[in-house]
């Protein structure tokens, strides 16, 4: 037994007084164990046998639906170190604050233990956590989102190190829900939440809060991004990473079935939701997914949007606050490929018969539910997942959902350039944190309630990457949710975003030429393959263009977001900025941006 456990748990036994101590070991049997008491609880329901084996539905708490980004907490000695985008209190006091509220929590209920793996075993990317966690729905869904029990405690063996998380529901008082972390003692807090990224603590919290931080000491980087490659019918495959937002569409691209106008081309998923991406002898990036499973949003999944998602959730999935139709006991969402069910339960709880819910404007699953399924059951799951090298990438994504500002697709000038156009990204927020939707936010590699440490000191280190990395990919920027003036989106999405994909590709292999503008290098029309797609010349127009008018606000809204960082603000990106800003200034109103006729 490596003596770092048991004296943290020792000490955390004593903290929380649970009856009893479980180990979760990852076996089948336990496991069952765990669900059968949990369906006896009320805590699960199980679905129809038939269509959804092995699958079951958990129901929140009203109130904790999302993640907290107003209760998340960096919590290091310096205030400068976590940065003015994270809430930041000193460790000691947030220790004593948090020890009052866990004080015996766990009375009268049985502590989980659970090891966990992220990243292939063997692998010098991969890395060990321990979570503590009174909730079996918790135990449940780390079980399918890591590598549980025995293969995590061989890779820890009598010294290593872990990342220690602990978990209680308390009784999810909103007002005192925290999520906590504590970056010089690789620790995790959280309490009075029960909800996805708030309490599966391998996810958010350590592979993207935690990691980040380490990586940076390191020299690596903990990204919110998705990994997939794109086989050609010559059989090449090339990997990509993409980082956007949450719930902006990353395990859709992930799984994304080309249109039937490419026959020979398909697309496997490494991952949906991060990457650690460290640099190879080659000078090459090499990314790894350190999930097992997937924690994607279920509205909107249907055979149209997402067949790969729909089919990996077929069995052997957790549900969470999807409707369910009482007729056959399927999980139901809006967007889903049948029609609203006649009898149904809503997410809170509560009963709908014979169409009555047919008059209500209320969604019947909430707009952030979600389903926890195994990387396993991907049809399009990708053999790389468990190489521990992980995949070279031959491109970066940024993306965001803008109406008007930015372009389906550019491509940055070079590393230091993609940098900036990563830490201007903006995006219009969801429903997967908590507070208004569609406000459009400033959101920097997608990671603005993700980074650890000082996103000032995030662009530096994103820089360094780029020294380091002899051979680094090359950098895009995607919008596929521009709108027309009608408020219309311009690009279908989707499978149709392959063609996007196919532009980049082409780019990278140096196939074809680009349009140099202020703001990056924008395609040329024909260059991106079209052949199929009903779509209007003035939509392609629009989509390919960028409006100088807005974005010259944006650059101001820029300015306004970076402020904050003052000297942390490394000075490669204030002048990217400020070159930005003369190439718009120099750009004719008429013409787009900056359309020089300068071809690359
Ligand atoms: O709830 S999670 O943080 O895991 C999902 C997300 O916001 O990306
Ligand atoms: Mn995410």
């Amino acid at each position: 037994m490596n003596e770092k456990i048991t004296s943290w748990l020792g000490e955390m036994r004593e903290l929380l007084a649970p009856t009893d101590v479980i180990w979760i070991d990852g076996s089948d049997e336990q496991l069952a164990e765990i669900r059968e008491e949990s369906e006896n609880n009320g805590e699960i329901i199980r679905l129809n046998s038939e269509k959804y084996p092995n699958c079951y539905l958990h129901r929140t708490a009203e109130n904790d639906v999302a993640r907290v980004e107003d209760r998340t907490f960096i919590c290091c000695e310096n205030q400068s170190d976590a940065g003015p985008t994270n809430n930041w209190v000193a460790p000691a006091e947030m220790y004593e604050k948090l020890r009052g509220l866990y004080k015996n929590c766990m009375n009268g209920k049985p502590l989980y233990v659970i090891p966990f793996l992220m990243g292939p075993p063997d692998s010098r990317f991969s890395k060990i956590g321990i979570q503590l966690t009174d909730s079996r729905y918790v135990v449940l869904n780390m079980a399918i989102m890591t590598q549980v029990g025995k293969v995590a405690t061989d890779a820890l063996g009598a010294n290593g190190d872990f990342v220690k998380c602990l978990h209680a529901t308390a009784d999810l008082d909103p007002e005192n829900r925290y999520i906590c972390h504590f970056p010089q003692d690789n620790t995790v807090w959280s309490i009075n939440s029960a909800y996805g990224g708030n309490v599966l603590l391998s996810k958010k919290c350590l592979a993207l809060r935690l990691a980040s931080d380490m990586g940076r000491r390191e020299g690596w980087l903990a990204e919110h991004m998705l990994i997939l490659g794109l086989e050609s019918p010559s059989g090449d495959v090339h990997y990509v990473a993409a980082a956007f937002p949450s719930a902006c569409g990353k395990t859709n691209l992930a799984m994304l079935i080309p249109p039937v106008q490419f026959p020979g081309y398909k697309v496997w998923t490494v991952g949906d939701d991060i990457a650690w991406i460290r640099v190879g002898a080659d000078g090459r990036l090499w990314a790894v997914n350190p999930e097992a499973g997937f924690f994607g949003v279920a509205p909107l999944t249907s055979k149209k949007t997402n067949p790969n998602a729909l089919a990996s959730i077929q069995k052997n999935t957790i549900f969470t606050n999807v409707a369910l139709n009482m007729d056959d006991n399927t999980p139901w969402w809006e967007g889903a490929d049948t029609p609203e069910p006649e009898n149904v339960v809503d997410w809170r709880g509560n009963v709908w018969q014979n169409g009555e819910h047919k008059n209500s404007d209320t969604p019947l699953a909430h707009p952030n539910s979600r389903f926890t399924a195994p990387i396993s059951g991907c049809p399009c799951r990708s053999t790389e997942w468990a190489n521990p090298e992980g995949v070279p990438l031959s491109a970066i994504i940024f993306g965001g959902r803008r109406a008007k500002t930015a372009p389906l697709v550019y491509e940055a000038f070079d590393w230091n350039h993609g940098v900036y156009v990563g830490a201007t990204m903006a995006s219009e927020t969801t429903a997967a944190a908590s507070g208004a939707v569609g406000v459009v936010r400033r959101d920097p590699m997608a990671m603005l309630p993700f980074c650890g440490y000082n996103m000032g000191d995030y662009f530096v280190h994103w820089l360094n990457m780029g020294e380091k990395a002899s051979q680094p990919p090359k950098i895009f920027h995607v919008n596929w949710f521009k709108k027309g003036d009608d408020g219309k989106f311009l690009w279908r999405g989707f499978g149709e975003n392959l063609r996007v994909l196919l532009w980049i590709l082409d780019r990278c292999t140096n196939k074809i030429g680009a349009r140099k503008s202020a703001i990056g290098f924008l395609p040329n029309k024909e260059d991106i393959n079209l052949d199929g797609l009903d779509i209007t010349e003035t939509a392609i127009n629009e989509l390919l263009s960028a409006d100088v008018q807005s974005w010259r606000e944006d650059i101001a809204a820029q300015r306004k977001f970076f402020e904050p960082f003052g000297e942390k603000l490394p000075r490669e990106i204030a002048e990217q900025l400020n070159e930005t800003e003369k190439m718009l200034i120099n750009s004719t109103e008429n013409v787009g941006v900056g359309f020089s006729g300068e071809y690359s």
